[in-house]
């Protein structure tokens, strides 16, 4: 009995390395196993589920191959690859999930989510959010021709690591105010969530209660799982294959 969650691979066409790590990952240890669970930003960028590259192509061959094989896997959306839609999930039977999350995990009800909004002192961040999820601005960007996206998405991207880098560690991080007030709004004493690349497992209290918040790791340079089963989470790495 296993459930495992990943997030923040950050997969793109530039990375073979992390890519063979994940493909390995998903023909291997992801087999047989009780669920896999994706909390976003899973790729580097997503302007839509048109975008039918061979790179995008290998990825959803692994997807399908776990989902017929009889292995729920479950998405929600980063702050990369928001634009994953109903296409993504008919190619793979990957089935989407809301932004907040309530599952069961063996016994301990979970909230999972990306955590992106959780870092709420990042008002620019927030406000940018609010425009690209907007179901009318999305709609417009849609209408636009791939390779026009595709730009659009390279220009915001080339800004986005610019401002990134004056932002201050604190503003990067999750909010602790928030994570209670919205564990608080789930009555759950479990939190799953990834996006702040520093995996970890952090001891709180929600409503006088001792509550754990598990934070998953990126796979910048090795890959990053938390092994979940009726004992317990376990947050593990796992080496990129020799090149
Ligand atoms: C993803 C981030 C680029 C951060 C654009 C409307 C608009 C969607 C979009 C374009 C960009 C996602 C979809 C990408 C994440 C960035 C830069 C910063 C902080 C519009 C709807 F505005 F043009 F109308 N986008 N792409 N960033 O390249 O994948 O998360 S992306
Ligand atoms: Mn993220």
């Amino acid at each position: 009995m296993t459930t495992l969650f990943i997030s923040d691979l950050h997969l793109s066409a530039d990375r073979p390395d992390i890519t063979a790590c994940f493909l390995h990952f998903m023909s291997t240890e992801a087999r047989g196993i009780d669920a896999l669970y994706v909390l976003g930003d899973l790729f580097e960028m997503w302007i839509g589920d048109d975008d039918d590259s061979p790179f995008h192509q290998q990825i959803k061959t692994a997807f399908r191959q776990l989902t017929d094989s009889g292995v729920p896997c479950y998405f929600i959306h980063g702050n990369r690859d928001f634009l994953i839609g109903k296409r993504f999930n008919q190619e793979t039977g990957v089935q989407l999930l809301p932004e907040h999350t309530v599952v069961d995990l063996y016994g301990t009800p979970t909230l999972i989510l990306h955590g992106d909004t959780l870092c709420t002192l990042d008002e620019g961040y927030q406000r940018y959010r609010k425009k690209v999820h907007n179901r009318f601005i999305q709609w417009l960007f849609f209408r636009l021709p791939l390779s026009y996206r595709q730009r659009i998405g390279d220009k915001m991207r080339s800004g986005s690591s610019q401002t990134n880098q004056t932002k201050s560690q604190s503003i990067m991080d999750v909010t602790p105010t928030e994570v209670v007030r919205v564990m608080a709004e789930h009555q759950v004493r479990q939190m799953i969530h990834g996006h702040t690349h520093r995996p970890d497992v952090h001891t709180l209290f929600v409503d006088e209660k001792a509550a754990s918040r598990i934070v998953l790791g990126d796979w910048y340079d090795h890959g990053s799982v938390l092994v979940c089963n009726p004992q317990g989470c376990q947050l593990e790495t796992r080496d990129f294959q020799p090149q």
